[in-house]
């Protein structure tokens, strides 16, 4: 394999990095493939696109296959740019190695190498093998990395990408002293929420606000905004709820909550030594609920663990929390949240309100929780910025 950086790329591959900006697009409209990556795939022959393609969802084709089917007999003598190295195994579908070594390629060019031990290298292995040539397009490497930032997490760390979600006013309150937080945020910003829960491959939030909001915590697909281009790309999408966890160390969700009742599996994680079988029995959970007995910390579900088993047990690439101020605090003390997003709402709801996080008895400067601003954007008429926690 080569790797090449853009300026290596002599005159006859000058438009290469314009291919896979295809591939790499094509891949980034595709809300969710978990506990899939997103690909993306583009052919090019004589100088244009003659195929694409990109995974929709587990079991369906990859990326590749789709490519190849639009391209059919173009695919000969063609080079193929994929987001993700081809896999060489057979999972739920077939290698797409052999598919493009049967189609008769003549390159390959990467953006990612696959981190799935089960292929990581061998794709390449395999189509070299072939007698196609194997390039590797360094400038692409961090978006392809970034499109699947939950993916390569999970497969490189076991964790999932935690991203945590939190609406606030001016003055960083997050509800009226009395509870009531329907609504800070526009509708607008809402729907954006809708987008982040559909590309998450779980929702975790608190007994908490199950019982202080009684929230549905699904996607609603009309909600989603979507463009004609990205409907198109999404059409398994309706099918698939995000797996709805709730943290609940001592089994508090009434089994008439609504969270319990909508479509989807749902995981409760409990503290392993408090929950005993009679409770369990008297709440009556519908059959989707699935009660995991976490490790505990100070009598509550440790975070790591529950992370730890949704990576482990569920196959979890991206998870948003949407949760109250003691348990985002929580995660954040822990050091497991990736990412931030605070949607601010142009009011201001007093000094008697709910904060963002309950963090108390700071002291000094030293002892302030520093973020670095990724992203600031306006939507609707709210403002949402993204952060990343600094170590
Ligand atoms: C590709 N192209 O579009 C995707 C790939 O169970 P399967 O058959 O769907 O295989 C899943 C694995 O295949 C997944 O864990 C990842 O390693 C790879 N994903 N590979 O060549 C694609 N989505
Ligand atoms: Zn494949």
């Amino acid at each position: 394999m080569q790797r090449l950086s853009s300026s290596q790329l002599g005159s006859e591959f000058i438009d290469w990095p314009v291919y896979m900006r295809c591939a790499l697009d094509l891949a980034v409209t595709v809300i969710n493939t978990s506990p899939n990556p997103r690909v993306g795939c583009v052919i090019v022959k004589a100088g244009g696109i003659v195929g694409k393609g990109w995974h929709v969802s587990p079991g369906k084709d990859h990326a590749e296959i789709m490519a190849l089917k639009s391209a059919g007999e173009d695919a000969k003598s063609s080079t193929v740019f994929v987001s993700l190295e081809p896999c060489s195994h057979i999972g739920r579908t077939g290698p797409c190695c052999d598919a493009l070594i049967a189609a008769g390629i003549s390159r390959l060019v990467i953006a990612g190498i696959d981190p799935n031990p089960e292929i990581s290298g061998l794709g390449i292995k395999k189509i070299e093998s072939a007698g196609i040539e194997v390039f590797y397009l360094e400038d692409s490497e961090a978006a392809a990395r970034k499109i699947n930032v939950g993916y390569f997490k999970r497969r490189e760390t076991g964790l999932p990408y935690v991203r945590c979600k939190l609406a606030a006013s001016i003055d960083g309150r997050t509800a009226l002293s009395n509870g009531v937080s329907k609504w800070i945020t526009s509708a607008e910003a809402r729907a954006d929420v809708q987008l982040y829960r559909a590309q998450s491959s779980a929702i975790i939030t608190g007994v908490e606000t199950v019982l202080s909001d009684n929230p549905s915590m699904n996607v609603r697909f009309d909600e989603l905004n979507l463009t004609a281009e990205a409907k198109q790309q999404n059409l398994s999408l309706n099918s698939i709820q995000p797996l709805r966890v709730i943290l609940d160390s001592n089994l508090r969700t009434p089994g008439t909550a609504k969270i319990l009742h909508v479509d989807g599996g749902i995981r409760i994680y409990v503290a392993k030594k408090t929950i005993d079988q009679e409770l369990v029995e008297s709440k009556e959970l519908p059959d989707n609920v699935e009660l995991v007995f976490a490790e505990e910390e100070s009598q509550r579900v440790n975070l790591h663990f529950v992370l730890e088993s949704l990576a482990l047990n569920c196959e979890c690439n991206e998870v948003f929390v949407e949760a109250g101020p003691a348990l985002s605090a929580a995660f954040l003390e822990a050091g497991l949240i990736d990412e931030l997003i605070v949607y601010i709402a142009p009011k201001l709801l007093g000094s008697d309100a709910k904060p963002l996080f309950e963090i108390a008895g700071l002291q000094s400067m030293s002892e302030s929780r520093n973020f670095a601003v990724k992203d600031l954007d306006k939507v609707g008429d709210d403002i949402r910025v993204c952060l990343i926690p600094q170590k």
